[in-house]
């Protein structure tokens, strides 16, 4: 019998108002049954936002550090736990154990961070132009805020966004994506542990119609914080608009690595590797257009290829799988979709473009790694998110034509040049549009400390990580004491000796 979950609402574990439920599957494994969890509705949404504004009130008003202790138990508890949800996590999601115990830790150095920052919360004082009067903008609570993630990363993109909105005092109604409420589950259950005030956090497990869709509009609910796709974002922000809430969207991507004809090769090598197939190239930071300057395309594709061939594809918990299997049917299916798409606009597939067979394959949805050369940048498979193993390689004449080609496309997020050429690089750093630029290092990588985020429309402007997460978090409150004891104008008023 499989295990049943529950939504977690007012400190208690309930099911869906409705009494409806999903299944949750190994995408590695079909036969293995990850669990059966609620699907809520707007109606469940609605006791959760309930419970959420009223441990607001409490939970405003309890000290910054003291909200912090709870935060860093919470991360002490995922040190003593990481191996085991690494592992249940390759299980409910595919990606293999090197990363989900990268992703456990990931959330790990957010929680201390988030923890940290319980004792500074910084903001600051400044002078006031009257004699006599002291003026400062101190940060507050938003309120409620919904949190909405996805499935690649189960574990730090959640906690990126719940660990400082409950140090900065907000409270949480958390729909995680409906391919990896287990590991949300886990989450919750440790928050519960690290002693979580009732209604603070609140789970709420469904679809983003249902249930997503009730957060966003929900007139009670301040702000959203978001991660997930492009077309998903546009809707959330329309569909917020109405009660005017704070949003911040963290969507797609079209990250490429340029590598120029000094670089070093065998690094690019690796780097590239590692940002196209890691989580089978389901991340908003892979890897999926490979610029090569035409003195090395060639060599380096032959290269590219000889070590693809040898990537071993297969469930994420061997120890020796180097790529895991792809989410689920849909996301196989739009993956293949666009290698038939390459192939009719004329690109020439190099490796892959297949769905794996045979032996434990036939349980899972695996797809082979996957090379397009010859790609035009206007193609689609050069412009649109795939979010699958599939990587893009771009030929260019000069350093300039491959900062061209990188900017051509809607999304700004990751970005990779790899150069020695120190002139050449700053000059990257400074053209590139994106959010993040990694200089002789892949896509993917980002630390917990720094800003996440990217433009164009990867994102709208917020950045999650490091302490800018907390800009968002927080209102600023300006404060001005006035100890002269009479009326003082400003703007009007003149300083007198
Ligand atoms: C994502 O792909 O949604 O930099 C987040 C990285 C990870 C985070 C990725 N630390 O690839």
């Amino acid at each position: 019998m499989a295990e049943v979950f529950k939504n977690y609402i007012n400190g208690k574990w309930v099911d869906a108002k409705s009494g409806k439920t999903f299944e949750n599957r190994n995408p590695a494994n079909w036969d293995d049954i990850i669990g059966i969890f609620p699907k809520s509705g707007p109606e469940d949404v609605e006791e959760a936002v309930k419970a959420a504004r009223k441990a607001y009130q409490s939970w405003r008003l309890v000290p910054p550090p003291k909200r912090a202790d709870i935060i860093k138990k919470a991360a002490d508890l995922l040190v003593q736990r990481k191996e085991e949800i690494a592992r249940e996590m390759t299980r409910e999601m595919g990606k293999i154990l090197l990363e989900t115990r990268g992703d456990v830790q990931e959330g790990i150095d957010t929680g201390y961070y988030a923890a940290g920052e319980g004792r500074r919360l910084f903001s600051y004082t400044t002078t006031s132009e009257l004699p006599n009067k002291f003026a400062m903008a101190i940060r507050l609570p938003v309120g409620v805020a919904g949190v909405i993630t996805p499935w690649n990363f189960p574990m730090a993109i959640p906690t990126w966004k719940i660990f400082p909105a409950l140090v900065a005092g907000n409270t949480v109604v958390f729909k995680p994506a409906s391919d990896t409420p287990k590991t949300a589950t886990t989450l919750v259950q440790i928050l519960e542990e690290a002693g979580v005030p009732e209604g603070v956090v609140n789970l709420v497990h469904g679809g983003g119609n249902e249930v997503g869709m009730a957060i966003v509009r929900h007139p009670d609910v301040d702000l959203i914080s978001f991660t997930g796709s492009t077309a998903v974002g546009k809707v959330i922000s329309r569909e917020a608009a109405d009660t005017l809430k704070r949003v911040s969207l963290e969507m797609g991507g079209k990250n490429a690595q340029i590598v120029l004809e000094d670089a070093n090769l065998e690094l690019a090598l690796d780097g590239v590797l590692w940002g196209a197939f890691g989580t089978a190239g389901q991340r908003c930071t892979a890897t999926s257009r490979l610029i090569l300057h035409e003195v090395i395309y060639d060599q380096f594709i032959e290269m590219l290829v000889e070590r693809v061939k040898k990537l071993k594809v297969g469930n994420g918990l061997d120890e020796s799988t180097e790529m895991g299997p792809i989410i689920n049917e849909a996301q196989l299916n739009k993956i293949h979709q666009y290698v038939e798409i390459g192939k009719q606009e004329g690109a020439k597939l190099l490796i892959g473009g297949y769905r794996l067979t045979g032996g434990e394959y036939d349980k899972g949805w695996f797809y082979a790694p996957t090379i397009f050369v010859d790609v035009h940048p206007k193609m689609r498979i050069a412009q649109e998110e795939i979010f699958g193993p599939v990587l893009c390689v771009i030929k260019v004449k000069s350093f300039e034509e491959a900062i061209e080609v990188l900017n051509d496309t809607v999304y700004g997020l990751s970005s990779s040049i790899y150069t020695r050429d120190v002139n050449k690089a700053f000059k990257a750093i400074r053209d590139i549009q994106a959010g993040i630029t990694y200089i002789n290092a892949p896509t993917i990588g980002a630390e917990t400390h720094l800003p996440f985020g990217g433009v164009k429309q990867t994102g709208n402007g917020h950045r999650e990580g490091g302490w800018t997460v907390f800009d968002f978090f927080t209102e600023i409150k300006t404060v001005y004491v006035d100890y002269s004891d009479k009326l003082q104008r400003a703007q009007i008023d003149t300083y007198k000796e």
